[in-house]
C-alpha cells in the first residue's frame, strides 16, 4: 500500500489479495446529510429491467449512470450512455479524486429505498474497467452492510463492513479480480441510503458486441 493511499485518516482493512480503504468521515464539502438530499432530488433514478435466466425482472433498488460525453457501458447486461454530470455529481467527483488520487470520468448512482433493497455479489470486472480498477464508493443515508466474498479461497472469511453516511470506501489493486461483494436485503426495516460508484471506463476496452 502507498502512503499516497494511507492518508487524511484512511483506515486500511485486512483483505487478502485486495486493497481496501475506508474514509469514515471525509470532508465532502457539505454534510453528508445536506448531500443526501441534493442527490435524492437531482439524480434522475430509474428502476432498470434485468434478464436472469431467460425472464425479465425490475431490479430491487433505483439506479442512474452519469460520466463523461462518449463514456459508454454495460451493466447489468444493458448498454447505457450516460447522463450528464449534474452540479453536485460534479463537485463530488473533484473531491474524490483528491482524496483518492485517482482519476473518474463516471459515476454509477444505486439508491435502495428500504431494507428489501439489494445489490447481488458481484464483482466490478467489466473489460472497460481495465485492470485493477480503482473504484471509490460514497455512502449515503441510511447504514447498510457491505459483504465481501473471496472468489476462489474458501478459508478466508466473508468480510462485513458497514457502510454508515459519508463514508468513502475505495477497492482497488486485485480486489475486483479475488473478491466479490454484495449489499443484501436485510430483515431490520431502514429507510433509503444512496451508493455512489466512481469508476473510470475505458471505453476503448469494451466488448465490440452491442445490447
Ligand atoms: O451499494 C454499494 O455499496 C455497492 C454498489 C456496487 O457494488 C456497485 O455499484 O457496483
Ligand atoms: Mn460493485
Amino acid at each position: 500500500m502507498s502512503d499516497l493511499f494511507a492518508r487524511d485518516g484512511a483506515e486500511q482493512l485486512d483483505l487478502p489479495g485486495g486493497e481496501l480503504l475506508i474514509y469514515r468521515a471525509p470532508d465532502l464539502g457539505a454534510s453528508s446529510d445536506a448531500l443526501f438530499d441534493e442527490l435524492q432530488r437531482e439524480i434522475e433514478w430509474r428502476q432498470e429491467p434485468i434478464q436472469l435466466f431467460g425472464k425479465r425482472y425490475l431490479q430491487p433498488r433505483l439506479l442512474a449512470w452519469y460520466g463523461d460525453t462518449g463514456v459508454s457501458y454495460r451493466y447489468s447486461g444493458i448498454h447505457h450512455e450516460p447522463l450528464a454530470w449534474t452540479p453536485g455529481l460534479a463537485a463530488l467527483r473533484e473531491r474524490i479524486q483528491e482524496l483518492s488520487g485517482a482519476c473518474f470520468n463516471s459515476v454509477l448512482a444505486n439508491q435502495y429505498r428500504d431494507h428489501r433493497d439489494s445489490m447481488g455479489l458481484h464483482a466490478d470486472d467489466e473489460p472497460e474497467l481495465g485492470s485493477q480498477p480503482v473504484i471509490a464508493s460514497l455512502s449515503l443515508g441510511e447504514e447498510r452492510v457491505f459483504r465481501l466474498k473471496h472468489r476462489h479461497r474458501n478459508d478466508i472469511k466473508a468480510l462485513r463492513v458497514p457502510l454508515s453516511c459519508g463514508t468513502l470506501l475505495i477497492m482497488r489493486g486485485d480486489t475486483q479480480e479475488n473478491w466479490r461483494h454484495e449489499v443484501a436485503k436485510q430483515a431490520r426495516p431502514c429507510g433509503p441510503r444512496i451508493n455512489l460508484t466512481f469508476r473510470y471506463v475505458h471505453s476503448s476496452l469494451a466488448p465490440k458486441t452491442d445490447g
